[in-house]
């Protein structure tokens, strides 16, 4: 994947309802990043504001190293149109529902249709999640349901849990190794006033995490 000194930037969007716990599940992510130390978990309770973004950088199955740009985006309805204006620059979309709220797994269609409308077919890689899978209990959405439509939809599905940490790293490390496929196959191209996948400089790399509010346009 490197290209005389450049590697690739994959830009990603967690996308959902309200309180299914996106945020939760991208710090949980962040945590294992090298050269972090390793807080006590806590969840997270406040609402997103806007936008966050956050950036990591792995290392894919084929062997390279690609940063993750992660976008955590509010899910309440009143900041929607600060999140749909990203919608467009993505390269891969975690879909998350709450297994234990069934109208946010009903809303994931809606979600979906509007990163489609704003991006035209064949340009994300969606993965659905679904979340709190610690909550066996009050679970009210079934994983074969959840499987039924991902596979209605042509796109991977996942459990996960940021208070157990499961399947935490898989569902991240699962969407970035689908993009570099998807790259290689030619599925998904390099364009020039496209923001989803960049070819951005060594120098420019960081393996350390970072986190900024509201960032506007990105140019890394
Ligand atoms: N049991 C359980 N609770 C979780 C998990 N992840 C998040 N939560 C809880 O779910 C609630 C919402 O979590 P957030 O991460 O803020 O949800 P969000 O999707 O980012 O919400 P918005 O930013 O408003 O869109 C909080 O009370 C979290 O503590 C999980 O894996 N298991
Ligand atoms: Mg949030």
């Amino acid at each position: 994947m490197e290209a005389g000194g450049c590697r690739y930037q994959f830009r990603i969007a967690l996308l959902g309802d309200a309180a299914v716990g996106k945020t939760s599940l991208l710090r949980c992510y962040m945590r294992g990043a090298p050269g972090i130390p390793e807080p006590e978990l806590e969840l997270e309770s406040a609402p997103t504001v806007g936008v966050e973004f956050y950036t990591r950088t792995v290392q894919l199955q084929a062997g390279p190293r690609v940063k993750l740009q992660l976008w955590d985006t509010a899910g309440q309805e009143r900041f929607r149109c600060i999140t749909r204006s990203f919608y467009r620059n993505v390269v891969g979309v975690l879909l998350v529902f709450d297994v234990t709220n069934r109208k946010s797994f009903e809303h994931i269609l809606d979600w979906h249709q509007e990163v489609m409308a704003t991006q035209g077919p064949d340009k994300a890689i969606f993965l659905l999640i679904g979340h709190k899978s610690d909550l066996q209990s009050a679970r009210c959405v079934s994983t074969q349901e959840a499987e039924e439509l991902a596979a209605s939809l042509g796109i991977g599905f996942m459990e996960t849990s940021a208070k157990s940490n499961c399947n935490v790293d898989l569902a991240f490390d699962t969407l970035a190794n689908t993009i570099q496929q998807a790259l290689w196959q030619g599925a998904i191209k390099l364009e020039e006033d496209w923001g989803g996948v960049r070819l951005i400089q060594n120098t420019q790399i960081s393996r350390l995490p970072s986190r900024m509010q509201h960032p506007g346009p990105c140019r890394c």
